[in-house]
């Protein structure tokens, strides 16, 4: 349905939630607790599997100030020692995407993906 194809790449485009009309309120929550040391995850969570539709949230935490890149889904987190922070989004767009490090300040992709997301199709 192109229509509602269009709808979602407006959506992950913004960054906004698209509400799907056949779509319980309550979505499931998938959640991952990532700590972030020398720019790097445990080799365990270097891929993190979700299903379509689940609300996902990946919990930050790192030992220096880092902004954190969703691919795809396009959303930038902001996480500094001390200050946890969240990423979350409902995984309408299914398929494998990085995050990637973007040190503070900066824009560069210096160091590859810091892990992968896959949502795979329900
Ligand atoms: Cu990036």
């Amino acid at each position: 349905m192109p229509l509602v194809a269009a709808v979602i790449a407006l959506g992950a485009c913004l960054a906004l939630p698209v509400m799907a009309g056949d779509e319980s309120p309550q979505a499931a929550i998938r959640a991952f607790e990532l700590r972030i040391v020398q720019r790097r995850v445990p080799q365990a969570q270097r891929v993190l599997r979700a299903t379509e539709g689940e609300r996902v949230e990946l919990r930050w935490s790192a030992d220096e100030p880092l902004v954190l890149h969703l691919h795809g889904y396009d959303i930038e987190t902001r996480v500094t020692p001390g200050k946890p922070a969240v990423t979350a989004f409902d995984a309408r767009l299914t398929g494998r995407f990085p995050v990637e490090i973007h040190a503070e300040g900066g824009s560069q992709h210096r160091h590859g993906a810091l892990l992968h997301v896959e949502i795979h199709p329900r």
